[in-house]
């Protein structure tokens, strides 16, 4: 099923990440999975401000990174993009339908349920922290972050990824925790920080990590 191009794909990405090259932005997503399935891409990068002109609108409506290009393909949204990805090439999903159906599931949870109160943690951490009632709000937030992480931790137990094999569901579950990162919150579960640790020691982990570096790393030299 595998379907390598000759052409590679483009992704965008940020020029100047503002996570500091730490690999928390989206297109870490997007160049894991095309890592873990070995296809070659390019990465365009954008600034700010080119992200909210017209022509990188008409790539992505909401004038965000991650995009993906391929011939006459354009997706945006990391969550979509790994999925097409997964099913263009082996190595993601798996080939009996039922546990490709599971994988699927677990991408949706890792995007509809885990990822929700992270990213509102983080936006208040972004926005309210000079706010007075900030240090009331942050442990409710923390709360609802920890409900599903108690839920998740309780389903993985002892196994090394999700269902079975890696799949595209861990690869997107993992990339949600680790926007946890300097929280502490995750250390509060042994086998999340486990299964977080096991999919960065992945080869194709490691490729795109270093990559997304790279590109923070060269930005910092030339300014
Ligand atoms: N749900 C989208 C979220 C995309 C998103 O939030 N991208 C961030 C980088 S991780 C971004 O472009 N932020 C800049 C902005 O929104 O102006 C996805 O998963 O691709």
């Amino acid at each position: 099923m595998s379907d390598r191009r000759a052409v590679k794909p483009t992704i965008t990405a940020f020029e100047r990440s503002p996570d500091e090259g730490k690999g928390l932005a989206r297109d870490m997503r997007v160049r894991w999975a095309l890592e873990e399935v070995g296809q070659p891409y390019d990465v365009r990068l954008v600034s700010f401000a080119e992200m909210k002109e017209s022509a990188h609108r008409a790539l992505h409506p909401f004038g965000q990174i991650p995009t993906y290009e391929d011939g006459d393909l354009t997706l945006f949204e990391s969550g979509a993009i790994t999925f097409h990805i997964a099913q263009r090439h082996a190595g993601l999903l798996p080939t009996d339908r039922n546990a490709r159906a599971r994988a699927i599931t677990w991408m949706f949870a890792a995007l509809n349920t885990v990822e929700p109160p992270i990213v509102a943690r983080e936006q208040a951490f972004y926005t309210e922290r000079k706010e007075s009632w900030y240090k009331e709000r942050l442990p409710v937030l923390e709360g609802r972050i920890r409900v599903k992480l108690d839920d998740l931790s309780r389903r993985l137990g002892k196994a090394d990824w999700l269902d079975g094999g890696f799949s595209a569901g861990d690869l997107t579950m993992v990339l949600v925790l680790r926007r946890l990162d300097g929280t502490k919150i995750l250390e509060e579960y042994s086998n999340l920080y486990a299964y977080v640790a096991r999919a960065e020691a992945r080869p194709a982990y490691k490729r795109a990590f270093a990559a997304q570096l790279a590109v923070f790393n060269s930005a910092s030299t030339a300014s």
